[in-house]
């Protein structure tokens, strides 16, 4: 057995594992605990250690496939026949509608490396300002937040051990125990040190089993949950004034902001008792440590943006951020969603963090490139612009697509996979024929994670190095093969596909912007087991923001875009369940999980009213489409909320378009349905 020490393909913790190798590959790689790693410490899920899974496996795609589109039939091409062929037809669009006739969408799962060659490519070879991915259903509204009110958006800025040290742990929309199983562990450790978790979720997950306090707010509303709870924290004088007035700005506005949100009213707008309300005001006046973290259930909404300043606002009101065991921390989600954030496959980015639209920022990175900083497109649409103008006037007419499965996990999906067939060409570079390669002109087969090298970002900040373990099936290339290739094909500028080289160019590119890499190397990574950038901890003495000081911003409810009507009178929200990750293009297809297909998660109440038993189909209708599910009936949900898993088809084909005005993040949370037996 030959044992090489890499990392999970899946979430953000980027639990490290060894995968073992029989000689000549004879048998199935096997995964082992690597219990030195600091983040898991030999800990997996279910998913970690049935991760070698798709190895062998007869959907793993081995040959470039283009498809006839009038028979629908596939063959098997050469790589070069591909790439010329996705050449040409980039040409032709380019040549018909210009440079933004292209677009390219990405992925938080990509490599540092592939996330920042992307980025490349779209700027540097195909001149195209149409590029962004699928972090914007991800991280958006925690990241921009973080931008406002720090100057900088680092997930996590500090370790997640430090989780343990807190005497109050607010967990704001997080059901961790099963989107990162071995994280639960920290919560135990902090209970049995005497410490409080409280847990703000519609459903009473396996996490708020671990709570202290589950508080069940009606989605979209935990906005107006924070305004109450400052509320009451000025009432009570817990604020720290001392803080407020030399590492903030703006606490008066917001003190003034939030004069008005007595609990009652926090109670009739959240669903959740005034009582409770003050139960955790309580529980946060006078505690030395409290950490406010929040995740997609707090922040995929039309308000997420405001609503994670909201709780940033209440972490900075009682001195927390900066301090050891204490502040506020964004959970991020995909196995690269920090690191793919920064390195610029985001609309209005360029590598290290920097803004697309900044001259001097522009001026650096063109240096980089050997280009001309003037031949660099501006920002271009976010993601769910970009896919509601493919195929219109003036939207791009060709698009190519690395780590996403669109089909399934974009909002409002029977429109977006219209716009999708609207294409004159789609390309789809995936490890299997998701539902999304399924409509692809061309498909392009690549390694995966374990079939090669390169660098991922956890949600600590911590850069990690998932070394190659295993040779890729022949006839697949790596995403890095595919991007150069194209560049080759359309352009002059060079681009290299060993990671390692790419890994530097992107240090020297993000060189001095608020994401820099320069001083990280695979040997440093090896050696400390991962490095943090911009150190450890942040904003033990200062803010990003140029005085220094974190902004207080005020912010009001506003709460769903859609609210219920006597046509659909429910509120639907989504997430996930432990033994699928995302759109389950991976995990539907390793034998080891189990795959029982979709299903409505509702309380009895609700099931009582309109007729259905455990197990009945059901039929969950909105405004924009229509699924069918077997009911779970379940009392751990609100009865006026039922949830819907997104990793089959069918949950996003209800989900509401409607974005968060700053950063374009889709309600994915919450939308009105009607639900009846089908
Ligand atoms: N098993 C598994 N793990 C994963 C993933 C996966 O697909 N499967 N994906 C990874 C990724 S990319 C991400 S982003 C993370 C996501 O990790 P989480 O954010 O923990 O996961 P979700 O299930 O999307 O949402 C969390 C909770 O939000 C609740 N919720 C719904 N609406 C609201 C609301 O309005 N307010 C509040 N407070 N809560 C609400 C839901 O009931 C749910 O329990 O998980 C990562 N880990
Ligand atoms: N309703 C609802 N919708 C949601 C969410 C929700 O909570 N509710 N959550 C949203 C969130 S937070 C996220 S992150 C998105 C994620 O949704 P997607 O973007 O669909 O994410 P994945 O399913 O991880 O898709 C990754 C695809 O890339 C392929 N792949 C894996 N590794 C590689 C690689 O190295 N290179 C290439 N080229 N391909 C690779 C996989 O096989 C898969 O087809 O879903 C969002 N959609
Ligand atoms: S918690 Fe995340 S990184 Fe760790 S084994 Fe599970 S899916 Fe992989
Ligand atoms: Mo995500």
């Amino acid at each position: 057995m030959t044992e090489t020490q890499t990392h999970c393909p899946y979430c953000s913790l980027q639990c490290g594992m060894r995968l073992g190798v029989a000689p000549g590959g004879r048998r199935a790689p096997e995964v082992s605990a690597w219990e030195e790693f600091p983040v898991n410490q030999g800990a997996l899920c279910r998913k970690g250690w049935s991760a070698a899974g798709l190895h062998g496996s007869r959907d793993r795609l081995t040959s470039p496939l283009v498809r006839d589109r009038t028979t629908g039939e596939w063959s098997a091409v050469s790589w070069d026949d591909a790439l010329d062929r996705v050449a040409d037809g980039i040409r032709t669009a380019q040549a018909r509608g210009g440079p933004d006739a292209v677009a390219v969408f990405g992925g938080g799962g990509l490599t540092n490396e592939k996330a920042y060659s992307l980025g490349k490519l779209a700027r540097a070879a195909l001149g195209t300002s149409q590029i962004d991915y699928n972090g914007r259903w991800c991280m958006s509204s925690a990241a921009s937040a973080g931008i406002r009110a720090f100057g900088v958006d680092r997930g996590l800025p500090f370790p997640l051990a430090d989780v343990e040290e807190a005497d109050v742990l607010v967990l704001v929309g997080s059901n961790l125990a099963e989107t990162m199983p071995p994280a639960a562990r920290h919560l135990d450790r902090l209970r049995e040190r005497g410490g409080r978790v409280v847990v703000v979720d519609p459903r009473r997950t396996p996490t708020a089993d671990r709570a202290d306090l589950h508080l069940q707010p009606v989605p979209g509303t935990d906005l107006a949950l924070a305004l109450g709870v400052l509320h009451l924290l000025v009432a009570a004088g817990a604020v720290d004034e001392d803080y407020l007035a030399t590492r903030t700005t703006g606490w008066a506005e917001v003190r003034e902001s939030v004069a008005a949100w007595w609990p009652e009213r926090v109670e009739r707008v959240t669903g959740i008792e005034a009582t409770e309300v003050r139960a955790l005001a309580a529980l946060l006046t006078g505690s030395p440590r409290v950490m406010v973290l929040t995740a997609r259930g707090a922040e995929q909404h039309s308000t997420g943006s405001d609503t994670v300043l909201a709780w940033i606002n209440l972490a900075l009101a009682l001195g927390m951020v900066g301090r050891r065991g204490a502040g506020y921390g964004c959970l991020t989600g995909q196995g690269n969603g920090q690191g793919g954030r920064e390195h610029g496959q985001k609309a209005d980015q360029l590598p290290g963090y920097r803004r697309i639209d900044d001259p001097a920022a522009r001026a650096h990175v063109a240096a980089v490139w050997g280009v001309d900083p003037d031949s660099l497109p501006g920002p271009g649409r976010s993601a769910y612009e970009l896919l509601d103008a493919l195929g219109t006037e003036g939207g791009p007419s060709a698009m190519l697509v690395l780590g996403s499965n669109i089909v399934v996990s974009a909002p409002r999906a029977s429109h977006v996979t219209a716009r999708l067939e609207a294409l004159d060409l789609l390309v789809v570079g995936d490890v299997v024929m998701s539902e999304t390669a399924a409509l692809a002109d061309v498909v392009l087969p690549v390694t995966q994670w374990s079939e090669e090298t390169g660098t991922m970002t956890n949600l600590e900040g911590r850069v990690v190095l998932r070394q190659r373990a295993i040779t890729p099936p022949r006839g697949v290339r790596s995403d890095l093969d595919v991007i150069a290739g194209l560049a080759s094909r359309l352009s002059d500028v060079p681009f290299s596909t060993d990671p390692e080289e790419v890994f530097a160019e992107l240090g020297r590119a993000s060189a001095g912007g608020a994401a820099d890499y320069s001083a990280i190397t695979y040997d440093r990574i090896r050696d400390e087991g991962g490095v943090f950038w911009g150190g450890e901890r942040l904003f033990a003495e200062s803010f990003a923001h140029p005085d220094g000081r974190a902004r207080m911003l005020v912010v009001e409810h506003r709460g769903a875009a859609e609210q219920p009507c006597a046509d659909y009178p429910v509120h639907l929200t989504t997430g996930r369940v432990l033994a699928h990750y995302q759109s389950g293009a991976q995990t539907r297809r390793v034998r080891a999980l189990p795959d029982d297909g979709p299903f409505v998660e509702l309380h009895p109440l609700l099931a009582g009213r309109i007729g259905v038993a455990h197990g009945d189909d059901l039929r969950v209708s909105t405004r924009r489409g229509t699924m069918t599910a077997p009911a779970r009936v379940v009392t751990t949900i609100r009865p006026d909320t039922v949830f819907v898993p997104f990793h089959w088809v069918g949950a996003n084909r209800l989900t509401n378009d409607a974005l968060d005005p700053v950063s374009r993040m889709p309600e994915l949370k919450v939308c009105a349905a009607q639900v009846a037996h089908a």
